[in-house]
């Protein structure tokens, strides 16, 4: 099967750096980034900076390394961090938060992946005799695990406010925080306005092959500079990164807007067939999240058939699968992933047909 007859729905990190991008990174003007010479990172994170309103922003390889940076910087040994129960930070970072910060996440159920005040409040520590203190709270928006769903403005608003008030720090994974500022139509600088820090991803929905920025106060920033030489992070001549993470920022917000799209067409074909629970109306951005177990199978059977019609797409536990639209696949490569999906699905129904 040749490469282009895949349609990959894995995840938004699957995408390509287009032309204009691979142009830039072979014309970047490079120089050695630990010693701050190269012109091409200085300019991506200064754009960051502006783009977020916020003082400074350090470039990093990784979503991870910046949210390990985003909560070692607002914290110290032995102190709690309130998450969502899902959220990127405790459940695929290998307890990142625990072997680099050393502090606990408390965690917070929810249905949509939006903690509120309410509950944060009741889920703080004061530092005791028998307690950790609260130090930090972490947002992700838009949340992965929970569909790609986007925090309401005046929600954020409140969380930091009242963190604030406490001398809480707040800090966001906004992996995706493009995707929720285009679902909100608002801005990712309104968005994070009370925020301390937020980390983003250049190599996800925007479309970039590598990297991530934090996005701080210049103190907090200086210091993650070094937290992230101390991880291994200090990468030379990354402006050739850099350079194609210039294009990501500038060109790929204003489109994001057509893979939501995609995502909520795709959730709507998948909806109607038999043996999947899916409901199409909490589709925010471009993450489907479904149930199969009305199919009898596992997800890594359904992936497994889906690959050989070439549509990769896996379950993100043995019930639901995950699929994420993105810059590399078309309106009508999701219509098509759909029927490929709907004929699959026919033949798992037939074959449990007892004869
Ligand atoms: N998410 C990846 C996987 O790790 C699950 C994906 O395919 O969605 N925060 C959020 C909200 C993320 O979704 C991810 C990556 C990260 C942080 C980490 O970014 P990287 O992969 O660059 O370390």
């Amino acid at each position: 099967m040749s490469e282009n007859e895949i349609i990959d729905l894995r995840s938004d990190t699957v995408t390509r750096p287009d032309a204009k991008m691979r142009a830039a990174m072979a014309n970047a003007e490079v120089g050695d980034d630990v010693y701050g010479e190269d012109p091409t990172v200085n300019r991506l994170e200064e754009r960051a900076a502006a783009i977020f309103g916020k003082e400074a922003a350090l470039f990093v390889p990784t979503g991870t390394m910046g949210n390990t940076i985003g909560v070692k910087v607002h914290t110290k040994h032995g102190e709690e961090v309130i998450c969502e129960a899902h959220c990127h930070l405790v459940d695929w970072e290998l307890s990142m938060m625990a072997w680099f910060a050393g502090c606990t996440p408390r965690v917070i159920p929810t249905d949509n992946g939006v903690m509120s005040w309410k509950q944060i409040a009741g889920s703080l520590r004061v530092k005791g005799p028998h307690n950790a203190p609260t130090t930090l709270i972490a947002l992700e928006n838009t949340h992965n695990m929970a569909g790609g769903t986007v925090y309401p403005q005046e929600t954020i608003d409140e969380i930091c406010h009242e963190a604030h008030q406490r001398g809480l720090r707040v800090h966001m994974d906004g992996a995706r925080v493009f995707n929720a500022a285009a679902a909100l139509n608002s801005t990712v600088d309104r968005i994070t306005r009370g925020v301390d820090s937020v980390m983003f991803c250049l190599s996800k929905a925007l479309g970039a092959p590598v990297g991530s920025l934090l996005v701080g106060t210049a103190e907090a920033i200086a210091e993650s500079r070094l937290f992230r030489k101390r991880l291994g992070g200090g990468m030379r001549q990354a402006g050739v990164l850099a350079a194609a993470g210039l294009i990501a920022l500038e060109d790929s917000p204003s489109v994001l807007a057509e893979d939501h799209a995609n995502a909520r067409l795709l959730a709507q074909r998948l909806a109607e067939l038999p043996g999947i629970r899916l409901d199409p109306s909490r589709v925010q951005t471009n993450i489907v999240i479904f149930d199969i177990s009305g199919l009898g199978i596992i997800t890594a059977e359904l992936s497994r058939d889906l690959q050989t019609r070439g549509i990769l797409a896996n379950g993100i536990d043995a019930t639901r699968m995950r699929m994420l639209t993105h810059r590399d696949v078309t309106r009508d490569q999701c219509l098509r992933a759909a029927s490929i999906f709907a004929e699959v699905v026919g033949e798992k129904s037939l074959a449990s047909i007892p004869v």
